[in-house]
């Protein structure tokens, strides 16, 4: 079958959600294709902090009416080094911004119910894109298959928000892309677990057996990760491991972890990526397929948020006025926040976790740049700044 829209968007994580939301309320078309069924995209669980930023757009996109009543609004994050704790009061930090925890899964749900109210049609499910071609051309084609049925779409623009496994990456040609990558010595064990949290606000520990971070899904559901070694499976971290390994990370005098039944258990890689440029001819990179970060900064969702933003201003102002100006400067306008968001998210994953590859000397340099951290008011406001996401 064959078809013509005005925008192409390939992936319905995040990114490319919020923007064929954000597109449909201005009064622009667009197909979106997703590999997987609903029911995996609604429960793949990942980020869960959601930056001032991230939570306008998707006020701007209609897209707040849960976030509002069920999102928890934290002031402020602990940091903890061998046990000793500081509160980055952020509201104070950064006079008066605070983050919002509320899981993606939810952002994600949220987005897709509105789309499929608007129409059935909005979103095609295990529908993969094979294909795109014609980018230099002003009708671009994207290449699919649905239930075994090949299908073509021709749109005005492809946005390929296909996450870091996706295809448009790869369809911008090998020799104008550069790529960055980073591997880091070490994987998150996160975990579901059906008990309140011990703790209002985040923490994040450093320790001398590994990184560990207390998070939350709601006043009744625990997140919470531990660092492991790449070559663990799950079968290495039974219940009792984890919980001990948590409670010894995160401990500190006077305070205890309430251990509860885990329901979810997943190790994921570290890794920094960036590919230069998230564009080519009309097609446009937005979120993790353009890069990726470490999540100890809690930034990946919040970038996708973000590009998509400039995306969708770009894409606007052609459509209103057939202006490429937006458009032509879109890489331009993201990579400056892009490598700022990859040094704070590399920053915060290199001073808290365990290199096993570390000299003692590297050890000390670790508590230094802690203490300089939390000795030293501006030094605060800078990294609360960034982490709240206004210091890009
Ligand atoms: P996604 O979410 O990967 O969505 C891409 C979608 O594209 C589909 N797809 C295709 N569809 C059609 N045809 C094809 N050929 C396709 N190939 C792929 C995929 O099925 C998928 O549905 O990318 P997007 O939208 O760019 O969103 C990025 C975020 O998901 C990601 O950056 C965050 O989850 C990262 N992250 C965090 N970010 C934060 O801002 N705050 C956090 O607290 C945070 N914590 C985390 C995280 C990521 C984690 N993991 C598992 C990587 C914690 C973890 C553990
Ligand atoms: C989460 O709640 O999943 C979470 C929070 C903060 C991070 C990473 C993950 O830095």
């Amino acid at each position: 079958m064959h078809h013509h829209t005005q925008v192409g968007i390939i992936g319905a994580g995040p990114a490319g959600l919020l923007l064929s939301q954000l597109l449909t309320k201005k009064g622009i078309r667009s197909v979106l294709l997703e590999n997987r069924p609903r029911a995996r995209v609604e429960n793949r669980q990942r980020a869960g902090l959601l930056e001032q930023g991230t939570v306008d757009r998707l006020r701007q996109a209609g897209a707040t009416d849960r976030l509002d009543r069920e999102g928890l609004v934290h002031d402020g994050v602990i940091l903890s080094f061998n046990g000793q704790r500081h509160r980055l009061d952020l509201a104070d930090l950064t006079g008066g911004s605070r983050v919002t925890i509320y899981a993606q899964t939810e952002v994600v749900k949220d987005l897709i119910q509105l789309r499929l109210s608007e129409s059935e049609e909005a979103i095609r499910f295990e529908a993969e894109a094979t294909a795109i071609t014609g980018l230099d051309t002003d009708r671009p084609t994207i290449e699919y298959t649905q239930h075994g049925e090949s299908h073509t779409i021709t749109c005005d623009f492809v946005a390929g928000c296909d996450g870091f496994h996706g295809i448009s990456r790869q369809t911008i040609p090998a020799h104008l892309t550069t790529t960055y990558d980073k591997i880091y010595p070490y994987c998150w064990l996160g975990i579901l677990a059906k008990i309140p949290p011990s703790t209002q606000e985040l923490i994040y520990a450093y320790h001398a057996n590994g990184f560990a971070l207390h998070s939350m899904r709601s006043p009744e559901v625990s997140r919470l990760y531990v660092q492991c070694a790449p070559t663990d499976t799950l079968d290495d971290w039974p219940d009792e491991r984890i919980w001990a390994e948590l409670q010894l990370r995160l401990g500190t005098q006077g305070w205890t972890l309430t251990e509860g039944p885990i329901f979810e258990k997943t190790i994921t890689p570290m890794r920094s990526f960036v590919s230069e440029p998230m564009q080519f001819g009309r097609l446009f990179l937005a979120g993790d397929s353009a890069h990726i970060v470490p999540p100890t900064g809690a930034k990946g969702l919040n970038m996708a948020v973000a590009d998509t933003g400039v995306l969708f201003e770009g894409l606007s102002a052609w459509y209103d006025s057939g202006d490429r100006t937006q458009l032509d400067a879109y890489t331009d306008a993201c990579m400056r926040r892009v490598w700022r968001v990859q040094e704070f998210s590399n920053f915060m994953t290199e001073m808290l976790h365990q290199n096993p590859d570390k000299l003692p000397f590297d050890a000390h340099l670790q508590a230094a740049r802690f203490n300089a951290l939390v000795d030293n008011r501006t030094a605060s406001q800078l990294v609360a700044k960034r982490y709240v996401g206004l210091a890009h």
